[in-house]
């Protein structure tokens, strides 16, 4: 018997800058996603430009601006009953700072929806997946300053007034706690030369402005359509301490809040009582308006989606400035890890569930969880079954969460179909259940081919979550 209620949303999520390809067509702009080079050391010495002679995997990525109606057709002889992706934020304003959309960005999306709807899969809109218009980071210095707050909102605006009817499930900013770590992908923030300081300042400023435009998101898409469910998402594979040694606990633990802070004040409303700690200790110098901590208090999110991939230790005295999101920590002994090194540990997913859900009492979506592999084609076949192992290990746990009582409306598997990667912009790290035969350096002949997952999440989605 399943024991995954009825109306679970079993789906696979991408993003538009990780798929699309297409990167200037149609009147789009650059976003910040489009100046990350190939390679690990993507986001080291970083120009805010397209640079000649670097390549960008990304410029063309799967094609899925002009693939997308065969790609969704095969997603959905998968049978997903929803898919997450993002509109690419520079298609529609294309530097981000006009006021009116380009119609060309707009129509493309239209179409992308509908397409899904004809499938009976519900979109899931993620709003801003680190695609910051690139201008609004050269012009304004990205969401340190305020005035982005209006150039989103009326972004908002746009998008949930054209497809009022047609997507119901949305998130505001991908990954939020990144703004620490990955601060240009997931605020638009190119961080120089400056001391510490200044570059807290600027990383609590940032997601301040964020904190605002994602609560102006939600007052806007209830008023177009109460219908509406606007989601935070946030990065929240879970920090284990590394001993028993209460310092490492303590340590471990105030880790965590710094990226648990981010989905206090949007699901509370309010800044926690532990960031005038932080503040005072870094004698930041803070603009919080008043009428902002209104604006936050009302426009609270509605659930919370996050991604879930790993586990990470954590011991006292590890330098880290800002929260957890995108780090691994010290290397746990008990669990066996992904080629890229990233620990496979599902108990840690009904681990999180069950942490989430006894601080907010918030329905939950998990909007990624995945495995990057290097997949082989033999004999026209791939062979998949540390996916498969993966996939079932950690539906079985969302299962055991479920009985322990969090409400977790679905799963949406990280890259159903092969994407480039955001951590490296490389092909080879591939999630998919549909092969893409494209190769890191550009080769390949862009043919789809089932992997054998494909059957697998198939038959999970078919008897919802019965047969594992
Ligand atoms: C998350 C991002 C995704 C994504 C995924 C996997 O942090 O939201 O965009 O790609 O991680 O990471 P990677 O592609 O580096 O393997």
């Amino acid at each position: 018997m399943s024991k995954f209620p009825e109306g679970f949303l079993w789906g696979g999520a991408i993003a538009a800058n990780q798929a699309e390809g297409a990167y200037l067509e149609d009147g789009k702009g650059l976003s910040v996603s489009d100046i990350l080079p190939v390679g690990k050391n993507r986001f080291d010495d970083l120009k805010l430009e397209v640079r000649d002679g670097v390549f960008y995997p990304s410029h063309e990525a799967i094609d899925f601006y002009h693939t997308y109606k065969e790609d969704i057709a095969l997603l959905a002889e998968i049978g997903l009953k929803c898919f997450r992706t993002s509109i690419a934020w520079s298609r529609i304003f294309p530097n981000g700072d006009e006021q009116e959309p380009n119609e060309k960005g707009l129509a493309f999306y239209e179409d992308m929806f509908q397409t899904l709807k004809s499938y009976n899969i519900e979109p899931v809109i993620t709003l801003s997946h680190f695609e910051t218009p690139l201008h609004l980071v050269k012009a304004y210095g990205g969401w340190k300053n305020r005035k982005l707050i209006s150039f989103f909102e009326r972004y908002c605006e746009v998008v949930f007034n054209r497809y009022k009817g047609l997507v119901k499930y949305w998130m505001t900013f991908n990954e939020i706690n990144h703004t620490h770590t990955l601060p240009l992908l997931g605020a638009g923030l190119h961080i120089g030369d400056v001391d510490e300081k200044e570059k807290l300042e600027d990383m609590y400023h940032a997601s301040h402005h964020m904190f605002v435009a994602s609560a102006k998101a939600v007052l806007i898409g209830h008023q177009v359509d109460n219908e509406n469910q606007i989601g935070c998402m946030l990065s929240l594979s879970p920090v284990y301490p590394a001993t028993c040694n209460p310092e490492d606990i303590f340590a471990a633990n105030e880790l965590r809040r710094r990226s648990l802070f981010y989905s206090d004040v949007q699901l509370r409303g309010e800044y926690p009582a532990y960031f005038n700690r932080i503040v005072e200790e870094h004698e930041l110098n803070l603009t919080i308006p008043s009428e902002d901590l209104a604006v936050i208090k009302e426009g609270v999110c509605d659930y919370l989606g996050f991604s879930f991939y790993r586990s990470s230790l954590h011991e006292a005295g590890m330098k880290i400035l800002g929260n957890t999101g995108g780090i691994i920590g010290k290397k746990n002994p008990y669990l066996q890890e992904t080629p890229w090194g990233w620990p496979i540990d599902p108990l840690a997913l009904r681990y999180v569930c069950n942490e989430l859900t006894d601080r907010y009492q918030k329905p939950l979506f998990i909007v990624e969880n995945g495995i990057g592999l290097h997949d082989k084609v033999v004999d026209g076949k791939i062979d998949d079954r540390d996916r498969m192992v993966y996939l079932k290990d950690h539906v079985e746990m969302m299962a055991e969460a479920i009985k322990d009582g969090c409400n977790i409306i679905g799963y949406t598997w990280w890259g159903p179909i092969d994407i480039v990667s955001a951590g490296t912009g490389e092909m080879e790290k591939r999630y998919g259940f549909i092969y893409v035969d494209k190769q890191n350096d550009g080769s390949g002949s862009m043919k789809r081919l089932k992997k054998e997952s494909f059957h697998y999440y198939k038959k999970i989605i078919e008897t919802n979550g019965a047969s594992l």
